[in-house]
């Protein structure tokens, strides 16, 4: 079942040179591809759009401060199975709870600044990539 997925490497992994090993772990699975890759700096407005459901919550604002302090990379991944699959790659928000293996397992230790978002399931994923690559056929 081929899906395509939004991922984020957050501005700490832009910052802390960690592209290219995060980029290479999805790369690196068997029939996935990058439909889209752009380095961005990314505007309240759309982080707003992008994070509604926690609009409002006590780590909203400092999320989009995080979110918005340095560019990120954002890219479609297209492949078998990508919704579940870079999620797993991904491990869950709190970076200490993640597996070693996974990227937030490896690299993370606290839930702001956790490398890399990835959409939770096929509906997300397309209600965000409308909302990073509205050209997307
Ligand atoms: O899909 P995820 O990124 O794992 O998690 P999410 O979509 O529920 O939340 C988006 C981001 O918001 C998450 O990567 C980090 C932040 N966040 C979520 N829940 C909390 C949080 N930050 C803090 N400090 N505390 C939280 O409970």
């Amino acid at each position: 079942m081929s899906q395509r997925t939004l991922v984020l490497l957050k501005p700490d992994a832009v910052r802390r040179g960690l592209v290219g090993e995060i980029l290479g772990r999805i790369e690196a699975k068997a029939g996935w591809t990058l439909g889209a890759l752009e380095l961005r700096t990314l505007e309240r407005d759309t982080l707003e759009q992008h994070y509604a459901e926690h609009v409002g919550k006590p780590f909203y604002e400092p999320l989009v401060e995080f979110m918005s302090s340095g560019p990120v990379v954002a890219l479609v991944v297209e492949g078998e199975r990508v919704v579940e699959g870079v999620r797993r790659l991904t491990g869950p928000t709190d970076p200490i709870a993640a597996e070693p293996g996974s990227i937030r397992g490896d690299f993370g230790t606290i839930t702001r600044e956790n490398l890399i978002h990835a959409s939770d399931s096929e509906e997300s994923a397309e209600r965000e990539l409308k909302i990073f690559f509205p050209g997307l056929a």
